[in-house]
């Protein structure tokens, strides 16, 4: 039997995926907090609600706009959820995101980070097109603890492999935890390119980082 709790977080889910207004979407995730729902539990039925929009790209039934209307939303849900995760536990550390140079995508990116930044983390994003001499610039200038780098192209993928290369020639490659995501990427090849970390979604990204930090992530 599915109890309120679940039935809230999968009309969430469902809310997100048909893209209602966000009165209604906020009303729901009100109706969630009150019920006791952790703000992480709704960040994750947004996520899935996401993962539905996408499809329905896929299929055609949804079009550019749809995507669009869909990366807003993301952005008011996290403004709307911001105060209330001030209750749940805080992380301290900085992390410098980014989409690859050539990957215009950044739905799920922005979703990693906005995750990030709700846990309390200090979140620089770098956008979305990042050439990798941006991400080593901004790693030696900010120093963050870790470095985030996103793509959901298959031509994104030698691109993060391109970075970690670069950050060890320019001698910066042990002074950041380096975390790659999004959909081409696999466990196995973020090993194979030297990465310290993979993470298949928004919640499981803030886990992995939170246990560096947490064992005194190296700073520069
Ligand atoms: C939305 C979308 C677009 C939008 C992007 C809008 C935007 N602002 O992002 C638009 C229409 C612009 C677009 C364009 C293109 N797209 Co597109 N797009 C998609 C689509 C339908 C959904 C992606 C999405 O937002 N999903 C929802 C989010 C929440 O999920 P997510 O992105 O996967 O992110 C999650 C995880 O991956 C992970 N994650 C993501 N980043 C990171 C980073 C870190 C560090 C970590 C730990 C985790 C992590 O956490 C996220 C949250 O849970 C996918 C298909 C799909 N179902 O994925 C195709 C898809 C990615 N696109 C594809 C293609 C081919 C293109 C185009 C080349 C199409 C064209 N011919 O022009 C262009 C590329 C433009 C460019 N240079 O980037 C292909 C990629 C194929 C490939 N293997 O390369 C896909 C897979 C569609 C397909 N089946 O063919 N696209």
């Amino acid at each position: 039997m599915v109890d309120e709790s679940e039935k809230i977080l999968l009309e969430l889910e469902k809310a997100v995926t048909k893209l209602e207004n966000s009165d209604k979407i906020k009303n729901i995730i009100k109706k969630a907090l009150d019920q006791g729902i952790s703000p992480t539990d709704i960040i994750n039925s947004t996520r899935k609600g996401l993962n539905g929009v996408g499809e329905l790209y896929e299929k055609r039934e949804y079009f550019l706009m749809e995507l669009i209307v869909a990366g807003n939303l993301v952005g008011q849900i996290m403004s709307f959820l911001k105060p209330s995760t001030s209750q749940e536990k805080k992380l301290e550390g900085k992390i410098l995101i980014g989409t690859v140079q050539g990957d215009l995508h950044d739905i799920g990116k922005n979703l990693v980070a906005a995750m990030f930044s709700c846990m309390g983390f200090t979140v620089i994003d770098l956008g979305i097109d990042v050439p990798s001499e941006r991400f080593i610039e901004m790693t030696r200038k900010e120093k963050p603890d870790v470095l985030a780098l996103s793509t959901l192209l298959s031509i994104g993928v030698p691109q993060m492999k391109l970075v970690i290369d670069k950050l060890k020639e320019a001698g910066l490659r042990d002074k950041v935890k380096i975390m790659v995501g999004g959909r081409p990427i696999t466990r196995e090849y973020a090993q194979e390119i030297g990465a310290d970390g993979y993470a298949e979604d928004a919640i499981a990204a803030v886990k992995e980082a939170s246990q560096w930090l947490t064992r005194g992530g190296r700073r520069l």
